[in-house]
């Protein structure tokens, strides 16, 4: 029986958050990304007055644009004053995350009035397993974004596919309020013609690497020898990347609001090596894990598996874990046990990511065993 996933994402999302605040804006290119000096002033007349890019002067970066603004060239993370040299008359907004979360939670809520099987993957996306709704698939589809538009003012955009993989790419296709439906059929047709970037997981490096080998496009993958994946990627994402090139995909669409793990990673600016770079390993090293500590500690999570994930340059992937005597929260503890993780990988090769997870967790606020005053000690030997 095949699945009916559908990946959400809403269109220009903070940009068009503020667009709700300031109507006026409407059509115009606008720009999100300033600060608080960036404020729109009220004038005299109950007009506003607002900020230009051109005013800019500073090293930000746009956090997003209206659809108008990506039509002069500018996009999310493109250094501000680059962005005002291509669109000076560009309307510049600052930041307010609150009112972001905010309408984060209404839409979120908004869908799950109608499908509730709901697997939150950050402030904008979200995928729902549609699968047990007897529905037709695009009334859903259609009703689901009338509810959202309903309890925000807000657009998204929809892809429905058998997969999370197939829904993510088809929610882009047709932005903004785009509604796409694909099956496995229209994988040659949709699909293949795309480039390798359009598949999430596919990076940059991976994109440069394909190039490299003259595959630009997800059918240039699937029609690649698989043993040249294998040589340049490693078994793992080669096989990876064979797979998601014919549209395949077998990952659940998770709800729970309860995570399973809380992660960071990050991936090197240059490939490094554990012996000739150990002094920015370590420290990169260090930094994921108060931060990961601090993710924790904010979400009132403590956890008892710590793992750590090395990908090499080669795209080979190891992991390891640790579990600890007693969950924990805290950034050295994490570092301490990740080292002890990390001394068990082969560190010959140079290394292209880093990432560290912890597992098993619970409620910080849970009653959980009293920390012992032995568990700060349990790895000073290491
Ligand atoms: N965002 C960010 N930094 C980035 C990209 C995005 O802070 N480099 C923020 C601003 C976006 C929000 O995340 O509004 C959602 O990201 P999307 O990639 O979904 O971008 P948009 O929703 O803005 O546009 P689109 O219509 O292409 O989805
Ligand atoms: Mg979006």
């Amino acid at each position: 029986m095949a699945r009916r996933i559908a990946h959400l994402d809403m269109d220009a999302f903070y940009a068009s958050v503020e667009l709700l605040r300031y109507p006026e804006l409407r059509g115009q290119a606008v720009v999100i990304g300033g600060g608080s000096a960036h404020q729109p002033r009220l004038l005299a007349d109950g007009s506003r007055q607002f900020s230009r890019l051109r005013d800019y002067a500073g090293r930000g970066v746009v956090t997003t644009s209206t659809y108008e603004a990506r039509a002069l060239g500018v996009f999310s993370a493109m250094g501000m004053m680059k962005a005002a040299a291509l669109a000076p008359d560009a309307v510049l907004l600052p930041t307010d995350f609150d009112s972001y979360r905010r309408y984060s939670r209404l839409f979120k809520a908004a869908v799950a009035g109608i499908a509730p099987h709901i697997e939150d993957r950050g402030i904008d996306e979200i995928y729902i397993d549609l699968s047990e709704l007897p529905d037709d698939t695009r009334e859903l589809a259609l009703r689901i974004k009338a509810a959202v538009r309903e309890h925000t003012g807000l657009s998204c955009s929809i892809g429905i596919a058998p997969n999370k993989l197939l829904a993510k790419i088809c929610s882009d296709l047709e932005k903004p309020d785009g509604l796409t439906v694909v099956s496995l059929d229209d994988v040659p047709a949709r699909i293949w013609p795309l480039a390798v970037r359009k598949v999430n997981g596919i990076g940059p490096k991976a994109t440069a690497r394909l190039a490299e080998l003259g595959i630009a496009t997800v059918g240039q993958v699937a029609a690649a020898d698989p043993a040249l994946l294998r040589e340049h990627f490693g078994l793992n994402y080669a096989t990876w990347l064979g797979r998601v090139s014919r549209g395949l995909d077998e990952r659940a669409v998770v709800t729970s609001s309860e995570p399973k793990s809380i992660s960071r990673e990050t991936t090197f600016e240059r490939d490094l090596h554990a012996r000739h770079d150990r002094e920015a390993l370590s420290e990169i090293f260090t930094r994921l894990c108060m931060r990961l500590g601090e993710d924790l500690a904010r979400k009132r999570y403590v956890g008892r598996t710590v793992g750590i994930k090395l990908r090499y340059s080669d795209f080979r992937t190891v992991t390891r874990d640790v579990t600890l005597p007693a969950p924990t929260a805290d950034g050295a503890a994490i570092r301490r046990a990740a080292g002890e993780c990390l001394r068990r990988v082969p560190l010959e090769l140079k290394l292209r990511l880093l990432g560290v997870r912890v597992s098993a967790l619970s409620g910080m606020d849970e009653a959980a065993p009293a920390k012992t005053a032995t568990q700060g000690d349990l790895f000073s030997d290491l």
